[in-house]
């Protein structure tokens, strides 16, 4: 089974609230569904979810009821955008389920530390392929809090043991520094903390999970013994091909076991 993340650039247009890259997603899934490899499928929240997740604070939890309201917007638009992802799946030909993380994930403080993978597990024994994606979740210590879809892909990773794990953005993998800012940023093909610890920081949108950095450190984490890519889901066949095993552009993140 490969573990498939598309990120919130790829399927959403994260400058603009509640845009969704419709032709983008229907691409994405019928290269899933050619490839005819088993998958579980995570996605972003992107515009659907970070614009109002950073205008109510809701990463930092409860702290006045004024944010209640973005609660619930924030979980109403990620399940809009899940439906859209899973409207592509089911006509390029996949037979695919949501599993909602509101539903059947908890934290504590800002950590996913439960998710009843049970239901996912008999899913997969029948052949339907699960998507879950990053949500509002109860959290034990601050009443609510984001969780992301890369906590989801660890925690999954760790559960199913995946043959290979894929992440899709809207660049080519990751650079020395943000691509979309600098014409001089380099594709870096193996990255491994160090390189982490040397990246600039810049954020062009509101991501309240640690934009590619907080991604990076999701991924050094569950990438322990695992292959772990990041490519671009904007460019055509990439991501086929990547199912397939063949090689394709992008970075290959090394865990630090
Ligand atoms: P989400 O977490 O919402 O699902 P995503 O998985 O698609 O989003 P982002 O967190 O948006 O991914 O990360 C991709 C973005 O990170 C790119 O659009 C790029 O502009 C930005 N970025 C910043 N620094 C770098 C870097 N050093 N290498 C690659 N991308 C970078
Ligand atoms: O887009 C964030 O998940 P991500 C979820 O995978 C919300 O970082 C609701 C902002």
């Amino acid at each position: 089974m490969i573990l498939v993340k598309l990120g919130g650039s790829v399927i959403t247009d994260k400058g603009r609230y509640r845009t969704f890259d419709k032709a983008n997603v229907e691409r994405l899934a019928k290269e899933i569904a050619r490839s005819k490899v088993p998958v579980m499928i995570v996605h972003g929240a992107g515009s659907f979810g970070h614009v109002l997740a950073k205008k109510y604070h809701l990463k930092d939890g409860f702290s006045d009821e004024k944010q209640l309201k973005g609660v619930s917007q924030v979980s109403l638009d990620v399940r809009d955008l899940d439906l859209r992802v899973l409207g592509a799946l089911q006509s390029a030909g996949l037979n695919c389920v949501s599993i909602p993380p509101s539903a059947c994930c908890l934290m504590d403080d800002g950590k996913l530390t439960s998710f009843d993978l049970e239901i996912v597990h008999h899913y997969l024994d029948l052949g339907i392929v699960p998507v879950t994606f990053g949500d509002v979740v109860l959290d034990m210590k601050k009443g609510f809090g984001i969780c992301s879809g890369d906590q989801l892909m660890a925690w999954l990773a760790d559960e199913f043991d995946p043959e290979r794990i894929v992440f899709c953005t809207d660049v080519d993998g990751i650079f020395s520094s943000d691509p979309h800012l600098n014409d001089d940023a380099s594709m870096i093909e193996e990255v491994d903390r160090s390189v982490l610890a040397r990246l600039p920081r810049s954020e062009r949108w509101a991501d309240v999970t640690g934009s590619i950095y907080g991604k990076i450190e999701s991924i050094l984490d569950l990438a322990k013994g695992r292959e772990a890519m990041v490519i671009n889901g904007r460019v055509r066949g990439r991501l086929e091909r990547a199912l397939r095993g063949e090689a394709v552009k992008g970075s290959r993140v090394i865990g630090d076991g």
